[in-house]
């Protein structure tokens, strides 16, 4: 496969000014019309070049030039292109394709889900359903007129429906005009038996806008909850970015089979159904709050997206980064702001510094690749919107805000990029960015070595900050970045000391040298440094912190976010020696400083339950494995094990009292409030199953058994399969089983929760699901629920024996890469990470991953993964 650079970007050499496409659906012959107004981009020359357009998998039917029919010498069709000659500056170009949309198993273009067609455009997808120059910076207006049987009565596509009427052999149309420009990735087409719910919102200039919700008709009833967060976001972006919606109507609707969680395509989002349906009877906290984060996010995209896109896909950060920013802030102000915080930085610890630190790495704004959609990464999207946060937080909320002003009015109808973005910001903060943009060139994850020292005659403290950057592919020096480093200084007494004339107790520094020293004087006894304050960096930080220094922010820290994150520290010091004993061969034991620690948390009596909760959490083991040169992954298991163990043993009383305090029947509501009390709860509940007490299991079957809310169900599901339990784990698993069957989307929990389980995820069982007559090989989701459990979520079960969870895993990528390129190249990952682990781990991961590359004949997306990962 080919590279491709940034650095060859051209604008086109024609514009499409109108699309117009006539679409007969049939599952193995839809007939795509496409007539498009096209026009030599003067720009480029007045010389007429070849006009290439994009096209993949197509049957070409035929071709004409303004109603001149092309014959097929005078063109060029080639794998992945057509080439026609072009006489005129500007003329009507019109192409017919045949496509099948029911083979379509990529889904990419244009496919069925469970009898559904429906598309999937972005980021390459639409030169699948028709030849286009399919690119971003090429923006038209379209027009599509859908032609289908009866029995496919809604017909939907981007904007406006503008007619509608009857057709011969039962079929009829609608053809829908979208009067915003916008680039091939946005389009789409849904045709389908489907029901909706429909409601209206009224924008803040009066503009009446209908919103429907369609999905098929038995999921009707699970609607609400994505229904009012579509609400609440179209307010919120009112209110805190000034943005309104620009069209009458907008539709959302959920299919089954999807690659990612949801698209923004203009006025008809199509959102995997996981990521729209929920009820409190099918639908965890997790899963409700990620409908509203994702709604959020979709709808987000019409400005930051949308009205605004992106000149090629390079800088796709400049519309996944910033709306990821927008849809974090909007969770945070309609929840818990402090775990969404906690939630986001877990993530990001666990799974993005992962990639910086592998073969993929890649900066938020890539260079160069081979596949697109191997860039829909956790660094283009959450450490983008981390950068964004960090210009936020460097220019200020108000100049933040004119910013995005001034980028919305100045772009509005343009692709435009990163750069357009930070001079935007720039220019209205008066804030020079200049270092600032290391943060789009630069990959990998720099570190920040902190010390500090104390002049007790001259009152005066000093932190000595010094910042290093791990090479990565392609990058071996880094120029020091720009680095926003939040802190605050604490006395004995945990107050925060005044840091500067104004009393100002915290001060974002900004770190922008390789090494520098911050000095504060008037401070009257050596204090005790809280440092990235709210993660105000991407960053990985190193302190010499005591246990006893870490116990004591956590209970004292005036930042949230650092109390809980001292929390984490205390614990990774822990597991550290815990490893080393494990290696050394001797006994483990529990440090007390930290059953103390987690023991105060329980009985605070100031802490916020979400929180709380978050604070009783150990550090996944990707976390702890992150902060090793060469991952002991035996070590890092016998260590968090033997940890939880411990201490559900030595917190028995105060994690059983909170279990009964908080065990009340209740109406399940997702508001923040009860979320933090069912969290708190489970995550008790999850400790005392660990030990070998009959009461703690009935206390969790009772819970499975009685439980009004999935919520529970699960937990407490997870809770005994975790156990160790098998007869009480499979007994519950069969009764769920029979209870859900039906539910696909809680039956893809079922297989998770198997999958997923430290204890019962083995290989075997693995294998079993993929036996399971449920199980589909086509539906991204159950693929999700049961491999991507296994390899991406359950570090122990996947790193037992001598490998054999790696080479299941290659040789079930080489079978869905046949199936679903996009989803095989991502599953691989976990192996492609070889080169951090000790031996044999790393001979047994580079076997497997060898053996996939010696498969042969891999789609572009998994040799990309593939490659890189053996280079
Ligand atoms: N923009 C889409 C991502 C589509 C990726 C396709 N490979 C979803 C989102 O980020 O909102
Ligand atoms: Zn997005």
């Amino acid at each position: 496969p080919r590279t491709i650079y940034l650095k060859d970007y051209r604008a086109p050499d024609y514009w499409i000014d109108e699309t117009h496409l006539t679409f007969d659906l049939q599952p193995d012959a839809t007939l795509v019309e496409s007539r498009l107004k096209v026009r030599r981009n003067l720009d480029q020359g007045n010389d007429l070049p070849k006009l290439v357009l994009d096209g993949v998998e197509l049957e070409l039917v035929s071709v004409a030039i303004d109603g001149q029919s092309l014959s097929a010498d005078e063109y060029v069709l080639y794998d992945e292109s057509l080439e026609l000659p072009v006489s005129r500056p500007a003329f009507e170009l019109q192409i017919l394709t045949r496509i099948k949309p029911e083979s379509n198993t990529s889904l990419e273009g244009l496919y069925l889900s469970n009898g559904m067609y429906c598309t999937q455009c972005e980021a390459e997808g639409f030169r699948k359903i028709t030849f286009y120059p399919d690119r971003p910076d090429v923006m038209s207006r379209f027009t599509t007129k859908v032609i289908a049987p009866r029995s496919y009565p809604v017909l939907l596509s981007n904007g406006n429906d503008i007619e509608r009427g009857e057709l011969d052999n039962d079929r009829h149309f609608v053809t829908w005009q979208d009067p915003f420009p916008k680039p091939s990735y946005l389009f789409a087409l849904v045709a389908g038996d489907l029901e909706h719910v429909d409601e209206t919102f009224t924008t803040k200039n009066g503009r009446e806008v209908k919103l429907q919700l369609f999905t098929e008709p038995r999921n009707i009833h699970k609607c609400d909850h994505a229904m009012r967060s579509l609400k609440h976001s179209m307010r919120w972006d009112e209110e805190v970015y000034g943005r309104e919606y620009d069209l009458d109507i907008f539709m959302i609707v959920a299919v089954d089979h999807f690659n990612m969680g949801a698209m923004e395509n203009k006025g008809l989002n199509i959102f995997n159904s996981s990521c729209v349906l929920a009820s409190p009877e099918t639908a965890t906290d997790a899963a409700f709050q990620r409908i509203e984060a994702i709604v959020g996010h979709e709808y987000f995209h019409n400005w930051s997206g949308n009205r605004v896109t992106c000149r090629d896909w390079f800088q796709l950060s400049l519309k996944e980064g910033f709306t990821v920013f927008r849809d974090a802030e909007f969770s945070a102000d309609m929840n818990s702001a402090a775990v969404k915080r906690i939630e986001d930085v877990v993530l990001l610890r666990a799974s993005q510094f992962a990639e910086d630190a592998g073969p993929m790495a890649h900066p938020i704004r890539p260079e160069s690749y081979m596949e697109i959609s191997n860039f829909y990464t956790l660094t283009v999207y959450e450490k983008g919107a981390e950068v964004v946060r960090m210009i936020h937080n460097i220019v200020g909320k108000e100049a933040f805000r004119k910013g995005s002003d001034l980028y919305f009015d100045r772009h509005d109808g343009q692709a435009a990029t990163c750069e357009d973005f930070v001079a935007a910001m720039e220019e209205a903060s008066g804030k020079d960015l200049e270092q600032f943009r290391n943060w789009y060139n630069q990959a990998g994850t720099p570190l920040l070595e902190v010390s500090d020292s104390f002049d007790e005659q001259k009152s005066e403290y000093h932190l000595h900050v010094k910042q290093s950057c791990p090479p990565t592919p392609g990058q071996k020096e880094k120029q020091p970045f720009h680095i926003p480093f939040a802190i605050g200084l604490l006395d004995s007494a945990g107050k925060d000391i005044p840091l500067n004339a104004q009393g100002d107790t915290q001060l974002v520094l900004d770190v922008t040298q390789t090494e520098q020293t911050f000095s504060f004087d008037g401070v009257g006894e050596r204090p005790l440094p809280s440092l990235l304050r709210g993660f105000s960096a991407p960053v990985k930080l190193r302190y010499d912190y005591s246990a006893e220094q870490l116990a004591f922010l956590m209970s004292h820290d005036s930042d949230g976010f650092n109390r809980w994150d001292a929390g984490q520290r205390l614990a990774l010091l822990v597991l550290e020696d815990l490893q080393a004993a494990y290696r050394a061969g001797e006994q483990l034991v529990l440090d007390t400083r930290l059953a103390d620690a987690y023991r105060a948390v329980l009985e605070a009596d100031d802490l916020d339950l979400a929180v709380r909760a978050k604070m009783l959490e150990l550090p996944a083991e990707q976390i702890i494995a992150e902060s090793s040169d060469a991952i002991d992954a035996e070590a890092i298991i016998a260590a968090r094990s033997f940890l939880k163990q411990a201490l559900a043993e030595a917190l028995e009383p105060q994690l059983s009292n909170w279990y009964t305090r908080l065990d009340v029947e209740k109406p399940y509501s997702p508001s923040s409030a009860d979320i933090a009390e069912r969290s708190l709860k489970n995550t008790c509940l999850a400790y005392l199953v660990l030990l070998q007490k009959p009461e703690y299991r009935t206390l969790a079957n009772k819970q499975f058994a009685q439980s009004g809310n999935m919520t529970d169900c699960a937990a407490a599901l997870a809770a005994l399969v975790n156990s160790g339990d098998e007869v009480l784990s499979r007994s519950a698993l069969d009764a769920f089983y029979e209870k859900w069957q039906e539910d696909p989307l809680v039956f893809d929990q079922w297989l998770a929760i198997q999958a997923g389980s430290a204890r019962f995820g083995t290989l075997q069982r693995v294998r079993d699901l993929l036996e399971h007559p449920a199980f589909e090989l086509t539906s991204p989701n159950k693929v999700r629920s049961v491999v991507g459990a296994f390899a991406m979520r359950n570090f122990t079960q996947f790193h037992a024996g001598e490998g054999e969870g790696f080479d299941f895993l290659a040789d079930f990528v080489i079978r869905l890469d046949k199936v679903n390129p996009q989803i095989a190249a991502r599953l691989v990952t976990p192996i492609t990470r070889w080169r951090k682990y000790q031996s044999p781990m790393q001979e047994f991961m580079h076997a497997s991953l060898a053996r996939v590359m010696a498969a042969g004949n891999l789609s572009k997306d998994l040799y990309e993964v593939v490659s890189k990962g053996l280079a």
